[in-house]
């Protein structure tokens, strides 16, 4: 893998990271109110996927989404924005933080209803069959999603149509404060999908370059006709489940086993030991791989100070996107209606 893929990688993961943890200390402080759901823990599920997608692929996801819509490229400002329920959120401040929209980047939206994102993907990846494009839908649910009648419905269609549907089960064990075991005889989610003919894998949702590669590999395959498919990936929410619980249902030896495998460390870690600098490069020659891969391993190349440079332009984009929703302005009661009225006309049209 390219060492730019795997820094834009990480520099994401770091940006989502700090988007959530700054969301958490606004809405402690009374920014902005209702629910607020958060990622950190799964940043390498959200960020090796969306990497993977090319611009013209859909992606559905769940109430915990804000970091899937950072990463498919709409600005931190605009999610901010939409979170303090302002005017220059990415829907008008309406949605809030459960209900992110961004068509123009086919972010196909953010879901509160666990199991409503697979009829949905359903849905646009018929819409794709029917055109006969070579695009896929990508389908987020949780583990705590997977009892739903939809979900049953939705892979049964899918299989039946052959749809170019990846359904990406971001398992992070948990259903609020229900461990997956308490509510599925099968805990082996990926094992479900045999039940419709959908081939099907579990791997590491904490290692975002094997997320990336098996995403990308099993995305060729669906847009070249191959039918849909569905990722188990296995990672954990630091977090309570929303701002509301603080998670002290889970023993404490559980959270640090997962806490110590910060999918943000591992890969940081990945480019210190695998990836030498175009500099490094250049010093040791093009002759000199061997030597050069013994400098590597022992040197590591994700200097301190580039780390450092990263953290602060990050730091600086999610202090001007907090400004940016503080100062926009609230949608009027008027904005509301002609939301509303829009609305009805296009559930006529369909
Ligand atoms: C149909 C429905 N039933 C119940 C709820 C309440 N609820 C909100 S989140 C949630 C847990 C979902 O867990 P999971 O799918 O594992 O996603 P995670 O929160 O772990 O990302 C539940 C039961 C809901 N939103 N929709
Ligand atoms: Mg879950």
């Amino acid at each position: 893998m390219e060492r730019e893929q795997v820094h834009k990688m990480l520099r994401d993961m770091l940006r989502a990271r700090a988007f959530e943890e700054r969301a958490a200390e606004e809405y402690s402080k009374g920014s902005f109110a209702g629910f607020l759901h958060l990622y950190p823990g799964e940043e390498a599920v959200a960020v090796g996927v969306i990497h993977a997608t090319e611009p013209a692929d859909y992606i559905v996801t769940t109430y915990r989404e804000h970091v899937h819509a950072l990463v498919r490229g709409t600005p931190s400002k605009a999610i901010m924005a939409e979170l303090f329920g302002r005017r220059d959120g990415i829907c008008k401040g309406m949605g809030g933080s459960m209900h992110l929209f961004d068509a123009e980047r086919r972010f196909m939206g953010g879901y509160a209803i666990v199991g409503e994102t697979y009829p949905i993907a359903i849905g646009v990846g018929y819409a794709i069959l029917l055109r006969n494009l070579p695009e896929a839908v990508i389908c987020f649910f949780g583990d705590g999603a997977v009892n739903q009648g939809t979900f049953h419905e939705s892979l049964n269609m899918a299989a039946l149509w052959r749809l170019p549907v990846l359904f990406v089960c971001e398992n992070n064990h948990y259903q609020i404060g229900t461990e997956i075991h308490r509510h599925s005889a099968q805990t082996d989610v990926y094992k479900r999908a045999s039940a419709y003919n959908i081939p099907s894998e579990k791997i590491n949702g904490m290692d975002v370059l094997s997320v990336y590669s098996t995403t990308e590999r099993l995305l060729k395959q669906i847009r070249n006709g191959g039918g849909p498919y569905l990722l188990e990936l296995e990672t954990y929410r630091f977090r309570g489940h929303s701002m509301a619980d603080p998670g002290t249902y889970r023993p404490s030896v559980e959270v640090h086993s997962f806490t110590s495998q910060d999918p943000i460390s591992i890969a940081a870690h990945e480019l210190e030991s695998s990836y030498p600098t175009a500099e490094e490069i250049a010093k040791v020659g093009p002759d000199c791989i061997t030597q050069l891969t013994e400098q590597a391993q022992q040197t590591g190349h994700l200097l301190e100070q580039d780390l450092e440079l990263i953290k602060k332009d990050i730091e600086n984009e999610i202090d001007a996107a907090v400004d940016f929703a503080m100062n926009s302005p609230e949608p009027t009661m008027d904005e509301c209606w002609l939301c509303f009225q829009n609305n009805q006309r296009a559930e006529t049209l369909l």
